[in-house]
Formats: structure tokens, C-alpha cells, sequence
């Protein structure tokens, strides 16, 4: 099949809906979840609020717009190596700088939902990831791998969603082993659907906060608070995340979309 033939398919197959659209972005607002970190280590990321500048009123009469008060890693978003210190010396690091053809990726999303149900703390091992790979194929270089937990059914409310007790947030997330070998896999990056890419408790982790650290650390990218994976295949969607090009931004809200098949 030629790339023409390709893409002439795909639209045929987004037109007919054979080629189903999938949101993977919850809503971004003032009510969004957002992370909040110790006091004695780090100042949080503000409340989103959303400002109206005019709605079909006496200064704009036949227009509505508002503007935004966005911290760049608030609810459904994308990591970029410059998040953190490990990925700060990469020269296309930012998400002005990152090859757009990264933006659309194919996406592997491993179902950890009863895990995560049994125990919130749960951690995805290297182990985990082969045994999945065992059944369903293969994580191939420039893939996602996407971890599903069902979370995003929390995202309506912050206390649920961060599920913090006396000893901090109790979230799922990946051991620093799974990422260790994502990175070995050349994987694209690592998504989930708690508030970011970490677990809950991974401040206490070797590296603190491995997922960050070590994605990072090799130009790779992270995904946080994403919905509906439940409605996507473990192998076969094609994922669509792509920053807002904000100028040396170390991450960007996104409208994640999946392309699945129907049925
Ligand atoms: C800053 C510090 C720690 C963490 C994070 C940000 C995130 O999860 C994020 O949104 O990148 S854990
Ligand atoms: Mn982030």
C-alpha cells in the first residue's frame, strides 16, 4: 500500500466510522484535579481559573472569549525532558522544540484496572510489562505504553482522585524498573490516568519520582490523566497527543485522542 493509499483509507474509515475518535482528555477547569506537592519542597501549580473578557456584552458586543490562569501541568497533559532536571540540557527538550511527528504514535495500554481496584498503591514491574507482552506482542521502539487503572472515574473530584492520607497520595504508577525498561524497549514515553506519570508515594522512591527522572533522562515524554482507555484496544490505536507550543514549555494541557477500530 502506498502512504496515499494509507491515508485514503483512514479517511475513508474516519468518514464511515469504522475509524472511531476516542477522548482521552477530561474536563479543564476551575474544578480540574491538580497535584499538590510538600510544602517544604515545592510551591503547587495554581487553581485553574478561566476569566470571561467579554460574552456578546457592552465591550465586544458580537463576540465571547475569556482568558485562561493555566499552570502548564494541569489535568489531562504532556510532560516534556525539560520537566525535569535530568532532560534539562536536551536542544529539543521543550515543547516548542519536539518533533511534531512524535505527536501521533501507536499506543500500547496495559489493563492494570483490578490491580489498581485491589490496591491503590499498586506498581507496574519490568516483570508485569513482559508478562503483557507475552500475551498481546511486543513494545516496539516509538510506541506509548499506556497504563490503564481506570482512574480517570476519580477525576471529578480531587480528594478521590489524589487519594492522600497522613502518609501522602495513594496512587498507581510504575516501579522504577518498568521504566528502566520502557527506556531499554525505546519506548516513545509513558502515559497514565492518575495525576501524573509517578505513583502516589514515588517522592520516596530510588530515584525519587522514577518515572519523571528516568523518562526524562532519555529525551522521552510523559502523558498524565488521561480517560478512556478502558475503551481502547491493548494493541491497534493510534494516539494523538500533542502540546500547545508554548515557547521553551516544559509541558502543555492536551486534547488526547485515541483512533480506534469500531466494534
Ligand atoms: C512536579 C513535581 C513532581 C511531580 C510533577 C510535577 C508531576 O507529576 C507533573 O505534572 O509532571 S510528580
Ligand atoms: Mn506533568
Amino acid at each position: 500500500m502506498t502512504p496515499q493509499d494509507t491515508l485514503a483509507t483512514l479517511a475513508t474509515s474516519l468518514l464511515d466510522g469504522s475509524v472511531k475518535v476516542i477522548d482521552c482528555a477530561a474536563p479543564l477547569g476551575p474544578d480540574t484535579p491538580l497535584l499538590k506537592l510538600p510544602p517544604e519542597l515545592a510551591d503547587d501549580t495554581p487553581k485553574i481559573e478561566i476569566h470571561q473578557i467579554s460574552r456578546y456584552g457592552d465591550r465586544g458586543p458580537w463576540w465571547a472569549w475569556n482568558w485562561l490562569k493555566l499552570g502548564e501541568h494541569s489535568g489531562t497533559h504532556y510532560d516534556a525532558p525539560h520537566h525535569w532536571i535530568t532532560g534539562k540540557d536536551y536542544a529539543d527538550g521543550s515543547v516548542d522544540t519536539i518533533d511534531p511527528q512524535l505527536f501521533v504514535a501507536p499506543a500500547n495500554v496495559i489493563d492494570c484496572s483490578a490491580e489498581a481496584a485491589e490496591n491503590a498503591d499498586f506498581l507496574l514491574t519490568a516483570e508485569g510489562v513482559k508478562a503483557w507482552e507475552a500475551e498481546h506482542g511486543e513494545i516496539k521502539e516509538g510506541e506509548w505504553v499506556l497504563m490503564r487503572t481506570d482512574w480517570d472515574k476519580f477525576n471529578g473530584s480531587e480528594d478521590s482522585f489524589l487519594n492522600a492520607d497522613e502518609t501522602g497520595p495513594h496512587t498507581p504508577g510504575p516501579s522504577p524498573d518498568c521504566i528502566e525498561y520502557l527506556m531499554e524497549k525505546k519506548a516513545l514515553g509513558w502515559g497514565t490516568q492518575c495525576i501524573g506519570t509517578d505513583a502516589g508515594m514515588a517522592a520516596g522512591f530510588e530515584p525519587p519520582f522514577p518515572a519523571h527522572n528516568l523518562l526524562h533522562k532519555h529525551n522521552r515524554y510523559g502523558l498524565a490523566s488521561l480517560t478512556n482507555l478502558d475503551k481502547l484496544p491493548a494493541k491497534g490505536a493510534i494516539f494523538v497527543a500533542a502540546p500547545l507550543k508554548i515557547v521553551a514549555g516544559t509541558g502543555s494541557p492536551i486534547r488526547a485522542l485515541a483512533l480506534v477500530p469500531a466494534g
